[in-house]
């Protein structure tokens, strides 16, 4: 399929995964609704988006969390900005490494309801037109953690899980339709995810990707691409794409950067 003029809804665009996703599908000629907390982002990432590759987005200041607010805005989307072709469930993030026994039920919260929850509103909010359309591809950003846990992965893991079981859910849901789903699931990528997950502390967030090569948010953007433009017939239901020395979430090969 060819994503010119077509419709994508991206979730988390404002950084990382979400916002290389919105460089490559521009660059193929989609249209864009972009969508994240913090507008600032996305009205700048719009902007180069439009110099670079003419595109036309439309900007979602949204909470994923929000139930309410995720169907009010899907459901008040404006002309030509209605029917959606792609919707990327991007958004999410982690808190924390605790053991469990040791765990933040804040932390706890906000994983759950970003990654789980919010992906739930979202695709609900999206689903019936593309059903009704009878067309539509949602891609899930899942994670090497959606297939192994690690320690202090707990929570996280469990979430990541919960997106691969919904991706299969889903498929199974879709049956007889042409509405297509897929899950992308990525090893280490450098992206603000360390930041977050380690609430604001920059060094400590470095130092994760500091023994390996790790994916970049790039990397991954083209995965989603390989699913979102195979022909009608063909579903790529999971893909798990991990860094060359990254050879499970525990087991990776130190390897200086220039290597
Ligand atoms: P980043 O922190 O760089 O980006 C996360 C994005 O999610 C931001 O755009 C952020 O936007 C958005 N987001 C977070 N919470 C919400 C919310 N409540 N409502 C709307 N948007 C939200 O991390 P990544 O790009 O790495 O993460 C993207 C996805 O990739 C996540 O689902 C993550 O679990 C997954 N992933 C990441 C891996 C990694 O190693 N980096 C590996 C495997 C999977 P804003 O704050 O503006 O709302
Ligand atoms: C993010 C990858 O290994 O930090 O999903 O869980 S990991």
């Amino acid at each position: 399929m060819m994503l010119k003029d077509r419709l994508a809804l991206i979730t988390g665009a404002s950084a990382g995964i979400g916002e290389a996703c919105a460089e490559v599908f521009a660059r193929e000629g989609a249209r864009l609704i972009l969508a994240a907390r913090r507008r600032d982002r996305l009205t700048s990432l719009a902007a180069r988006l439009e110099r670079d590759h003419g595109t036309a987005s439309l900007l979602l200041e949204l909470d994923v969390r929000d139930r309410e607010s995720v169907a009010a805005a899907i459901g008040g989307l404006p002309d030509g900005f209605g029917d959606i072709d792609v919707l990327i469930n991007n958004a999410g993030l982690s808190r924390g490494l605790d053991r469990l026994q040791d765990g933040d039920h804040v932390d706890w919260d906000e994983m759950i309801d970003t990654n789980v929850k919010g992906l739930l509103w979202v695709s609900r909010a999206v689903l019936p037109g593309m059903v009704a359309r009878d067309r539509g591809h949602v891609v899930n950003v899942g994670s090497v953690a959606g297939h192994q846990v690690y320690q202090g992965g707990n929570v996280y893991c469990a979430t990541k899980f919960a997106v691969r079981a919904l991706t299969q859910g889903l498929r199974l849901d879709l049956l007889g339709t042409r509405v297509r789903c897929s899950t992308v699931d990525p090893g280490m990528v450098q992206t603000e995810f360390s930041e977050v997950r380690f609430h604001g502390d920059r060094e400590r967030a470095a130092k994760v990707y500091q023994n390996f090569p790790p994916l970049q948010p790039a990397d991954v953007a083209e995965a989603i691409l390989f699913c979102a433009t195979r022909p009608p017939h063909v579903v790529v239901q999971e893909i798990l794409l991990m860094p060359q020395d990254q050879g499970a979430v525990y087991a990776s090969h130190p390897r200086g950067l220039d290597d």
